[in-house]
């Protein structure tokens, strides 16, 4: 047996390339929200990989786009910052683009800039043919020293074990960080507001989803008369709009139903207790751009 290995590692890419997906599959777990839509998510999120031999600390981040409010502006600057941090990088990018776009040049700059060891992840090959790869990896390969190539379908868990173990071999020896019983350091009030915003995001269209955030107002443990835990939690959605509030709520209150019911069931499964959801909608027009609200997305020192 070797020496403990251990150490932190930052996932870096384009909106919707699959970090989260990626991230989820690496720890086996859900850690963090993945939809359809670009922007999901909006904050640094940790997750820890625990063995035996290892602890490996691994962030997913929000995806590098071209930011439109602070809230972007945050997003964007989490992402980037992180990379000077971590002992590796993962860096996600798509099967399916055929030359190196805009998004992808502007995160290798930064690689280029941190010199950190970087494995190319290519993401979503169950969408294309194996021989297309091949070009794409020596377009990338022509621009850094990667330390690895590893195609994977984050979706079909295909090429995880492999970024597993090109990142072991990158790992230094280190301690034990955080408590091996742990796989995130979110809290539970941030794994709360993060389903409710997935449901939000996959029932809701257009702007309307981007422009919520979410807020536990409260949340208490109880007994229920049987002698069974349950926690009661109240939520607020806030929106930008009040036309938004009225798309969320549905006719008769049947989306917000909606959006709640699917959130307390995924909570319920994560959490291990009962949940008594109560979801609310309220109106804070251009939160985006208020500091007040968009510090609560800067990132948390280590
Ligand atoms: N076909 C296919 N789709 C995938 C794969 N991995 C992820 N996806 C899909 O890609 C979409 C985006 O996935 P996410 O994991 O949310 O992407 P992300 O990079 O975290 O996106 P942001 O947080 O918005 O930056 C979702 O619809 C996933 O289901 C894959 O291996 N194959
Ligand atoms: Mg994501």
């Amino acid at each position: 047996m070797g020496d403990f290995k251990s150490g932190f590692v930052s996932i870096i890419g384009r909106t919707n390339v699959g970090k989260s997906t990626l991230i989820n599959s690496l720890v086996k777990e859900k850690v963090a929200i993945t939809t359809a839509k670009p922007q999901t998510t909006r904050t640094a999120i940790r997750a820890i990989l625990n063995d035996d031999n290892y602890q490996i600390i691994i962030t997913d981040t929000p995806g590098i786009h071209k930011p439109k409010s602070k809230l972007g502006e945050v997003m964007v600057d989490t992402a980037f910052t992180m990379l000077s941090e971590v002992d590796a990088i993962l860096f996600v990018v798509e099967a399916t683009s055929e030359d190196i776009g805009k998004g992808d040049q502007l995160i290798l700059d930064r690689i280029k800039e941190v010199k950190k060891p970087t494995i190319l992840v290519i993401n979503k090959i169950d969408l294309v043919k194996k021989e297309s790869l091949l070009n794409l990896i020596s377009k990338f390969n022509e621009q850094y020293d990667f330390s690895a190539v590893v195609p994977i379908s984050a979706e079909k868990k295909e090429g995880i074990e492999k970024v597993l173990d090109e990142l072991l071999k990158i790992m230094p020896v280190g301690p034990v960080y955080y408590d091996p019983e742990e796989y995130t350091d979110q809290t539970a009030r941030q794994i709360v507001e993060e389903v409710i915003r997935e449901k939000a995001l996959k029932f809701l269209d257009d702007e309307v989803p981007h422009g919520i955030y979410i807020e536990v107002e409260s949340y208490k443990e109880r007994k229920t008369s049987k002698g069974e835990d349950i926690v009661d939690i109240d939520v607020t959605i806030y929106c930008q709009r009040e036309s938004h509030k009225g798309i969320i709520i549905g006719k008769g209150g049947n989306l917000l139903k909606k959006i709640a019911t699917y959130s307390r069931q995924d909570i319920e499964k994560i959490l291990g207790t009962k949940v008594n959801l109560k979801v609310w909608v309220k109106v804070k027009e251009d939160w985006q751009d208020k500091d007040s609200v968009v510090n609560k997305f800067k990132m948390k020192k280590q």
